[in-house]
């Protein structure tokens, strides 16, 4: 790689403190980071991206199988001598006036039979201090790794950060990843949803386990008793706001403990249940819409040790984002580098700003979020985005239906995203952008999986985004989402009352704790009510997502659909 990128020098990272103190030094003397007021905010730094530069981005990332069948109909495809050849030209003497640094990394708790090491290659110091908190990096990792050839290649290069000349790239059939011209988040950090997600699914596929794109939480009760769940949403549903729930006052004897907020890698325990690890050593949480009320947790997580990206910096070297609070009346600089006052037309921070932050800092932090067996999984939760359709939450009738509705999640566009409302987006299990394989095969995993899992979680809906005619959200959200993950450990644990219905079980009324809680009058029956026609226009246009699958949509997925079809004419709701 030095052959190939043609760096001045190479810096192989060990983790240390007097590393980051360097590098952090180095990187403020560029102007890539500034220092941040140290006695309000200790150890945090602010970075501005490049404004072309602020988000993933999925029509430039591909997936680099040697035949494009495999890849499948989802993603981007590139044949590996292509993209070798396409990136190795950007990457050519790239690093040039420019120092190389080697960063060994761990995703999972290091010692972990979960745990997969990775090395990434880059020319950034914005990268290596994220992937200093986002991974656990450095000696440790290089010990490790010990004289194993098994890890993950992963070549990252600002280069000259044009987005004509901006490939991520994944060769799951040789382990290596290279990403050039972009220095921002999912396409820098690789191994975030690079190698944690899409490799990750890859290898999971090979090696007989999943790595999803969830969440995972612990539940406490009064009594001291435990139970786990992993959530999939869509990417901007909330995860990092439930994964640190706080329980509304009627529910003070519960608490939740947050174990990941956007990955999961899940394996079949030695007692046979689940077990879920977070593969992750830190949270990269969107910035805007995070505040006192939304998330205390996650406020409290960043106020040391935290990388700002993008948001709006105060004149006193503090940060400030839409929804934080009251905006600066003092103004400050915005995301572009831009002088800002609340007068300003620009938003202060970028809509996907982030923060970077140690996970252990967080006040909700589960005891057990390193265990190296992961925690057990009672629940798995898909999420769909829509205003009407899927009840407030159902539970599926069995693993395979469970992976049919995870097989068939949907969003809806808002005016804001698109200019057309109500546009129906299939994201199967929010894996959309990130499963490295072809998708009818990621379904047949699932299937396959459901075989070994001796005592299988449970598999639930739930949309927490339902809207009455006037578009006002019918269920509030956030904290009071306890009350519907509470009725699913009573299902699990078979004490919640259910109906069941064609889609599956509904809450019996009475059995969703509203103790202390009033909803919109009509709320109630029309977040539990199941309608038949709707229903049966979703199946048909399901297959039209499962038309572009083709001929790898496992079979069982078209025999869940033709069940849920009967139950409907048979039974109505
Ligand atoms: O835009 C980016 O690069 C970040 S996207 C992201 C970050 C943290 C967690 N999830 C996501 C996502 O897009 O799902
Ligand atoms: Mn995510």
């Amino acid at each position: 790689m030095e052959a190939l990128c043609r760096p001045d020098k190479t810096h192989w990272c060990d983790g240390s403190e007097a590393e980051k103190d360097l590098l952090t030094r180095e990187a403020v003397s560029t102007g890539e980071i500034t220092i941040l007021d140290q006695k309000k905010l200790p150890g945090c730094v602010y970075h501005r991206s490049d404004p072309q530069d602020v988000a993933r981005t999925e029509d430039l990332t591909f997936i680099c199988t040697r035949s494009k069948e495999d890849a499948g109909p989802t993603n981007h495809w590139m044949s590996p001598a292509d993209a070798y050849g396409k990136l190795g030209e950007i990457f050519k003497d790239s690093m040039k006036g420019r120092t190389m640094y080697v960063v060994p990394f761990v995703m999972g708790p290091i010692g972990s039979p979960h745990a997969k090491i990775g090395v990434q290659i880059t020319d950034s110091i914005y990268v290596v201090l994220n992937n200093r908190i986002m991974t656990r990096m450095g000696k440790a990792a290089l010990e490790s790794l010990g004289s194993s050839g098994e890890f993950t290649r992963c070549l990252h290069g600002k280069a000259d950060l044009n987005p004509k000349r901006r490939f991520i790239c994944h060769f799951p059939e040789d382990n290596t990843i290279w990403s050039v011209g972009s220095n921002y988040g999912g396409n820098a950090l690789l191994g975030k949803k690079c190698l944690a997600l899409r490799i990750g699914s890859y290898l999971g596929k090979k090696e007989g386990w999943l790595a999803e794109h969830m969440l995972i939480l612990g539940i406490e009760d009064p009594a001291g008793k435990f139970h786990y769940v992993a959530a999939a949403f869509p990417s901007q549903c909330g995860k990092t706001n439930l994964a640190m729930l706080v329980p509304p006052a009627a529910f003070r004897g519960y608490k939740v403990w947050t174990v990941g907020d956007d990955i999961a890698w899940l394996r079949v325990g030695k007692d046979g249940t689940l077990r879920a690890v977070n593969p992750e050593a830190g949270f990269f949480g969107v910035a805007p819409g995070t505040n006192k009320t939304s998330n205390p947790n996650a406020l409290a997580t960043i106020q040391k040790n935290t990388i700002f990206t993008n948001v709006l910096l105060k004149p006193d070297k503090t940060v400030w984002w839409e929804g934080l609070e009251a905006p600066p009346a003092e103004g400050g600089i915005n995301w572009r580098g831009e002088a800002w006052t609340p007068a300003s037309k620009e938003k202060g921070a970028h809509p996907n700003s982030r923060f970077t932050a140690p996970a252990g800092q967080c006040p909700s932090i589960s005891p057990h979020w390193e265990d190296p067996e992961g925690v057990p999984i009672s629940a798995i939760i898909f999420g769909g985005r829509r205003a009407s359709l899927a009840p407030l939450v159902y539970e599926t009738l069995s693993w395979a239906h469970g992976t049919y509705v995870g097989a068939t999640i949907a969003s809806e566009t808002t005016s804001a995203a698109t200019g057309k409302t109500g546009v129906v987006r299939r994201d199967p299990m929010a894996m959309l952008p990130f499963c490295g394989y072809h998708m009818g095969d990621y379904f047949a995993h699932w299937l396959e999986m459901g075989d070994k899992i001796q005592r299988p979680p449970k598999i639930f809906h739930v949309d927490w985004f339902r809207t009455d005619e006037e578009g006002n959200y019918l269920w509030p959200g956030f904290g009071e989402n306890l009350r519907v993950l509470l009725w699913m450990i009573g299902r699990v644990e078979g004490t919640a009352k259910a109906r069941k219905t064609a889609i599956g079980y509904v809450p019996e009324t009475g059995s969703l704790d509203l103790s202390g809680f009033s909803l919109r009058p009509g709320a109630l029956e029309t977040l539990f009510k199941v309608d038949r026609g709707a229903w049966l226009k979703e199946i048909e246009s399901q297959n039209e997502f499962f038309d572009k699958i083709g001929d790898r949509l496992p079979q069982a997925m078209k025999r869940e659909q033709s069940k849920l079809k009967e139950r409907l004419e048979r039974d109505g709701a």
